[in-house]
């Protein structure tokens, strides 16, 4: 007898069912273009709803607190092999739930609370955990940020090495949330050797990106490397935490657990396995190569429709929509796009006057779009949608032929073969 059966949920729990199947109706029927998402292949899927969801195994392969981790051992060693793989990396750890705990085990693993650290401003791009008031990073350091150029929108190198010179930060961030260019890794280390820092590169939206050698590889030049493994990397939702230094290793190991997590969420790094077996393929290659390339084409579609975009361009799969041209405020926009079936999200632009809540921009990804398979035509189309949007906003008749033309669109690219029926 076959022990795998659908739709248990449907009969004991319909309300949480009925939200998951309109959860895929939701991802079917609409253009997803939020940057940080993705859309998982069914064997990763698969992988995250396993038993191994039943087992606890705190501490580390071969060395758990708990018996009966033979496979989730196994497991845990194939994620851990691949993933050194991915970056050509000495060491890995798999286990962080998420992007933002692999940041706090990277900090607590070099630094003492009151230390100061260097990192990309919210408002320019950076992300909560690089040092935001509100978020532990910046409630245990002394948090000075770094921004972009007003003129091009690039990470303002002078300024970062003045504030490196004048506050001598024991760690500088480099890494973003919101920032479509190209991390010079190396000009980071120039600055951090000159003041004596510790360099910690967050690759959490490029990993795909560094992967594929469609980024430079912060290996042998960061100290520390977090990302998370759900955004390019097409993986469950997750963190991981790279480092070529034995003594960073060892440090790291003991902040994610026991330091901040207890454990690890067996299910997910098997998940992580299947997704960096996935990553190691030719074909993610091809995939990572028509992320790029979308971007491109959903940029040269803003502006060849007159619209601002954050540094004239893109270098990866972000496009930061900049509305104040237009006196549009990126919910408004957002919100408008959520109803013609187009997600994205809101987004400060440098030195943007509106609160995080309002913004003046919004924040667009090609990475979930590509790999459901849209083109640059697509992409292009999906430029003069959005276009047509802001100058015609609040016009319901031309939101209901957008909607239309969204419609045609997601039925032309099927979600099917994503979801396990
Ligand atoms: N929330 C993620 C993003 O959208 O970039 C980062 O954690």
């Amino acid at each position: 007898m076959s022990l795998i059966k659908k739709q248990y949920l449907k009969q004991t729990d319909l309300e949480v069912f009925e939200c998951l199947e309109n959860e895929k109706l939701r991802q079917s029927d609409s253009l997803e273009m939020i940057a940080s998402e993705n859309f998982v292949s069914a064997s990763v899927l698969e992988a995250t709803a396993s038993t191994l969801t039943n087992k606890y195994a705190e501490g580390y392969p071969a060395r758990r607190y708990y018996n009966g981790c033979e496979y989730a051992d196994v497991v845990e060693n194939l994620a851990l092999e691949r993933a050194k793989k991915l970056l050509g990396a000495n060491f890995v750890n798999v286990q962080p739930h998420s992007g933002s705990q692999a940041n706090m085990a990277a900090l607590f693993a070099c630094l003492e609370p009151g230390d100061t650290i260097l990192g990309m401003d919210l408002n320019h791009g950076g992300h909560l955990s690089h040092g935001s008031r509100v978020n532990f990073s910046g409630r245990y350091y002394n948090v000075i940020s770094y921004g972009l150029n007003a003129k091009d929108h690039r990470i303002d190198f002078e300024q970062l090495a003045r504030l490196a010179k004048e506050h001598r930060p024991k760690l500088i961030i480099a890494g973003f949330s919101a920032y479509p260019r190209t991390l010079d890794f190396e000009k980071f280390r120039q600055i951090a050797d000159n003041v004596n820092a510790i360099l910690l590169a967050d690759i959490a939206h490029i990993l795909g990106l560094v992967v594929c050698g469609e980024h430079p590889n912060p290996i042998g030049i960061a100290d520390i490397i977090t990302s998370t493994t759900h955004k390019t990397l097409r993986g469950p939702r997750g963190g991981l935490i790279y480092t070529n230094n034995e003594g960073y290793a060892k440090r790291i190991n003991s902040q994610i657990f026991p330091g901040i997590q207890g454990g690890p969420l067996m299910h997910i790094i098997a998940a992580k396995a299947v997704a960096f077996k996935e990553a190691l393929e030719p074909s993610f290659h091809s995939y990572i190569s028509k992320v790029k390339e979308n971007a491109v084409a959903l940029a040269d579609g803003f502006m060849k429709n007159d619209l601002d975009i954050v540094s004239g361009g893109t270098d990866n799969h972000i496009v930061l929509l900049d509305l104040q041209k237009v006196s549009l405020t990126g919910k408004v926009l957002a919100d408008a796009l959520q109803d013609v079936g187009i997600t994205a999200n809101k987004n400060a632009v440098p030195f943007d006057p509106l609160p995080p809540r309002i913004t003046s921009g919004v924040r667009f990804g090609s990475a979930a779009l590509s790999t459901r398979g849209l083109g640059k035509s697509e992409f292009s189309q999906i430029a003069n949608l959005v276009s047509s949007l802001v100058k015609n906003i609040g016009d319901e008749n031309i939101a209901k032929k957008i909607r239309a033309e969204v419609s045609t669109i997601t039925e032309a690219y099927p979600m099917d073969r994503f979801f396990l029926l």
